[in-house]
């Protein structure tokens, strides 16, 4: 005599924990893609020749971070902001840094809806600064300096709190 199983099919738990398996390693996958080795610097921008690079302004971070300079080199930048709020690209010195945090926090207005006044700093600060909002896009033409410590960072209000800085790496050509 024929009994039926009393077992109940096991086909969805295997269902379900094949999907948990392809969700896992999609994170992973996405975890390394953000975690990947920077490519390498073939050449090192010249003034005749600058060396293109693309920065995306998100909200609110950088990318690519780190972000790999070569000392002297001339680079051109492209600064996309593919983020809903405007951001700042401020790269320099501590000292750079701190001027574009003091200029952009006095030039945030007190009331809302108030026009905010142009953010400016003294001209012999130095250093790159360029405002871009959102959608849109700036090219500009960077000599990066031959040593010291640069930082690149967004000083509108409230984006550094929510991690809103970039790391610059010194590289060497080939590397
Ligand atoms: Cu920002």
């Amino acid at each position: 005599m024929d009994r039926p199983s009393a077992r109940p099919s096991r086909a969805p738990v295997y269902v379900i924990l094949f999907g948990f398996a392809v969700a896992i390693t999609l994170v992973l996958v996405a975890l390394r893609g953000f975690s990947a080795p920077a490519p390498t610097i073939e050449r090192a921008g010249t003034p005749d020749a600058p060396r293109d690079v693309t920065v995306i302004l998100r909200d609110y971070l950088f990318q690519p971070t780190p972000l790999g300079l070569v000392p002297t080199e001339t680079v051109r930048f492209t600064i996309l902001n593919g983020g809903l709020e405007p951001h700042e690209f401020v790269l320099g010195d501590e000292a750079v840094q701190r001027a574009w945090a003091q200029a952009d926090a006095a030039a945030t207005p007190p009331i809302p809806f108030a026009t905010a006044p142009p953010a400016s700093v003294a001209p012999d600060v130095g250093g790159l600064r360029v405002l871009v909002r959102s959608g849109e896009q700036a090219t500009v033409e960077y000599r990066v300096p031959s040593a010291g410590e640069l930082q690149l960072v967004c000083h509108l209000p409230g984006h550094v709190e929510q991690g809103m800085i970039g790391r610059i790496e010194w590289r060497r050509v080939g590397e």
